[in-house]
């Protein structure tokens, strides 16, 4: 069976500013709750920080020369809040805005389209001392932020993302704790996943008042592909919770204009949602150009008390559960091959996911904004390192997008994580996502033979046999 995939269909690699930027101290760049985080003892693996990362911010322009010698036709990054922002409030510091400017008119001139993802991740500290996700006026300081980005970039740049994994902000930083700020309070979860949400849609109409007619703006999620480990009862309500707080809670608001009921009641023993106010909702709801799904494995979940495993997150385990309400309930370890991660490989949980949003929002095109692998690759005595074993799950999951094309979605692209190897959060360097190996102590950079093979898949527009 031919995979062709539709015309336009548009191949691209992600990054993230605190991953591979580096240079955190220049410019007038202040610390972000990355920056906070990292610095602090057992925090991240092995003490690494984002200090240097992949040194991006000085080799922007080598990168971008070899995504063009790959083929690639668009490079999804995102726009450190604190380089342009330092204080998270007032007037942007232009020093920043010209490492952006250059790095989109170095995309633009090698025909490479460039989605604009306006936070993954990087508070200002000075906003996280002022209360963070979980206080209302982050959410005003996001739509102002969004708007001065929007004036710098807006006549060059098309794709606009507001929030990354709003999820993991709310989720990972301020209920497990295993992100930034690493705070452990599962109430202040739930307010910072709601502030998200106003924020998502505040900064939309901010880029709305500011962007060109043809800007199209969307959210990127991390939604969840939750299995139930068996038929019985509670199981299956595990799998409705889980969905609930892992997914609902964000395409409640935004996709719906609302809540879901059965969030609410789950989490009613916490909080009445009070810090909801009247108006919240529709602004969340602001209506979407697209949808960017990042997916990368599904859940096992039961309901049962029995021998809970460590809870699996999929990103880091923490000491403290991130589903706040729901930390009763069970995760399990999916059979099958596993990444270096520890998490099982399974492209049908993203046909799953595509057909679930294709059902629920069929007008709102989506796209693949992350799916991706980390393995332990290392170049072999001829320097040259191969992955096999990336080359297969990016076949099987591109497989699935094709499969899901073919059953009706409007699927308009594919980002890969990552363009290249970089700092994996809490594990620091120890997992390598990229399509291209970083050597972190010369920076050399080498496409790996996935690399070689996505952009023989991104030029043919299609995808060959296994
Ligand atoms: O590296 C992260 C990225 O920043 C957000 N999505 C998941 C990736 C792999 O964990």
């Amino acid at each position: 069976m031919t995979h062709r995939f539709p015309p336009g269909f548009l191949w691209g690699s992600a990054t993230a500013a605190y991953q591979v930027e580096g240079a955190a101290r220049e410019g007038g760049r202040t610390p972000s709750i990355w920056d906070t985080f990292a610095r602090t003892p057992g925090k991240v693996l092995g003490g690494d920080t984002g200090d240097t990362a992949v040194d991006h911010f000085h080799r922007s322009t080598q990168d971008v020369a070899l995504m063009a010698e790959l083929g690639l036709d668009a490079y999804r990054f995102s726009v450190s809040w604190p380089r342009v922002q330092p204080t998270g409030r007032g007037p942007a510091v232009q020093r920043g805005l010209d490492f952006y400017q250059r790095l989109v008119d170095d995309l633009l001139a090698r025909g490479i389209t460039p989605m604009l993802t306006l936070y993954h991740w990087d508070l200002p500290q000075e906003l996280e001392d002022t209360g963070g996700w979980p206080q209302r006026e982050t959410a005003y300081r996001f739509a102002e932020y969004a708007r001065i980005v929007g004036e710098a970039l807006g006549d060059r740049v098309e794709l606009w993302t507001t929030l990354n994994e709003p999820w993991c902000s709310a989720f990972l930083g301020y209920g497990s704790g295993v992100h930034a700020p690493g705070r452990t309070d599962p109430v202040a979860s739930l307010r910072a996943a709601h502030h998200l949400n106003l924020a998502h849609g505040l900064a939309a109409d901010a880029l709305r008042e500011v962007l060109p007619a043809r800007a199209r703006l969307m959210i990127s999620l991390n939604p969840a592909v939750v299995r139930a480990r068996s038929d019985a009862p509670a199981d299956l309500d595990a799998r409705r919770q889980i969905d609930a707080l892992a997914t609902r809670i964000f395409t409640g608001p935004l996709l719906h204009g609302a809540y879901p009921d059965d969030l609410l009641a789950d989490t009613a023993p916490l909080t009445d949602w009070a810090f909801v106010q009247d108006g919240d909702l529709a602004i969340a709801h602001h209506p979407l150009d697209a949808l960017g799904i990042n997916y990368y494995t599904p859940s096992l979940v039961s309901g049962g008390t029995d021998n809970a495993p460590p809870r699996h997150d999929g990103h880091g385990a923490g000491t403290r559960s991130p589903w706040s309400g729901a930390e009763h309930i069970a995760f399990h370890q999916p059979p099958g091959e596993r990444t270096e991660m520890g998490w099982s490989i399974d492209p049908s949980g993203l046909y799953d996911l595509l057909l679930r949003f294709h059902h629920e929002v069929p007008d709102l095109p989506l796209y693949i904004t992350e799916n991706g692998a980390a393995f332990d690759d290392e170049p072999d005595a001829s320097g040259a390192v191969h992955d096999p074993a990336r080359i297969a799950y990016l076949h099987g999951h591109l497989a699935a997008a094709h499969r899901a094309l073919a059953d009706g979605v409007d699927l308009r692209g594919y980002f890969l994580w990552s363009l290249m190897d970089n700092f994996e959060w809490s594990y620091g360097y120890s997992k390598r996502f990229g399509a291209v190996h970083i050597d972190y102590p010369t920076q050399t950079r080498t496409p790996k033979s996935s690399a070689h093979w996505y952009a023989g898949v991104a030029r043919a527009n299609e995808l060959p046999d296994a």
